[in-house]
């Protein structure tokens, strides 16, 4: 495909906003990935080089379950007693990466996520790489369809229903526009195969209870009727789950020309409950029809099958 710059040049003068704090940060040669425990000192080109995938997801333990999904679909396998170590620090996130793959954990929520966007795309930038493509595997609440359906977002609304991702910057809201490659998106949609898969809009949230319309939060202001109210509202405005950094991550990679999609799986359907009560091995199975159909796609852009 044709080479799609992704980010400016790091410079230091184009960023900052005060020309006086210049002197502080003219000399800025050696970057700092603070909470990955990275930095550009690193020869980050022959590490980072080759990276065309960034899967990215909210807890360390599936994204080590993430990279063990690729090791098997790349055939990779490591001496017996032998295990992949994550990359950098883990502290805050966890990086693990097999050939152009990268997974990485962001936490839980928007400003977890931002950082670790930051930090991520800073370091591919200045290892060269070009045109990555960023995708979200994540868990959501599924919002009239049942659990284990893997909704690939074509659109983000924050928890007003608008297409943005609002953040203050320098004491003034700034609503960025959040959204998808929809060319993206459909590739994806294209290889569901047996899994359970929809596009569909994707609500997210700064919070999992009140921000969610759950009733089962230490503080619940509404009835279940004002619940239902929303969430039937949302639904009618096609939005078809519920998570906590799809919206950072779009407006993020829509800011920087990123290719970027959102492919959570839902664990419950919303209008019938709060509670994630399914079993563990349920949930695991439900995480992994995400997993398998992204994969998939990668797969198939590699040429791997
Ligand atoms: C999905 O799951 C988490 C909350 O349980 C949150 O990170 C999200 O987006
Ligand atoms: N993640 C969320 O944010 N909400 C859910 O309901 C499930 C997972």
């Amino acid at each position: 495909g044709t080479l799609r710059p992704m980010i400016l040049p790091i410079t230091t003068s184009a960023v900052h906003p005060y020309p006086e704090q210049s002197l502080v940060m003219h000399n800025l040669d050696l970057d700092y990935y603070y909470h990955l425990g990275l930095n550009s000192g690193l020869d980050l080109k022959s590490n980072f080089g080759d990276v065309k995938y960034v899967l990215m997801c909210g807890s360390p333990v599936r994204a080590y379950e993430i990279i063990q999904r690729v090791m098997q679909a790349f055939n990779i396998q490591l001496p017996i007693g032998q295990t992949l170590a994550p990359i950098g620090k883990t502290e805050r996130y966890s990086m693990f990466k097999i050939g152009p793959i990268i997974s990485i954990s962001y936490g839980m929520g928007k400003p977890s996520a931002s950082i670790m966007l930051h930090e991520i795309t800073k370091l591919l930038s200045a290892a060269g790489v070009l045109d990555p493509v960023y995708i979200q595997v994540g868990t959501s609440g599924g919002v009239g369809i049942e659990g284990g359906t893997v909704v690939i977002s074509n659109a983000l609304v924050n928890d007003l229903l608008q297409p943005y991702h609002s953040i203050a910057v320098l004491g003034k809201i700034i609503d960025r526009p959040a959204k998808v490659d929809l060319d993206l998106c459909k590739q994806l949609y294209d290889v569901r195969g047996e899994i359970p898969a929809i596009m569909g809009i994707t609500m997210s949230t700064n919070d999992f209870y009140e921000g969610q319309a759950r009733i089962d939060g230490a503080i619940c202001d509404y009835t279940m009727e004002d619940k239902l109210k929303f969430l039937k509202y949302a639904n009618d405005a096609g939005v078809r789950n519920i998570e906590m950094e799809a919206g950072c991550c779009a407006a993020f990679c829509t800011r920087l020309n990123i290719r970027c999609a959102i492919v959570c799986v839902t664990y419950l359907n919303r209008l019938h409950g709060d509670r994630i009560s399914a079993a563990p091995q349920q949930l695991t199975q439900y995480e992994s029809n995400a997993i398998t159909l992204v994969l998939r796609y990668i797969e198939e852009q590699l040429g791997l099958e």
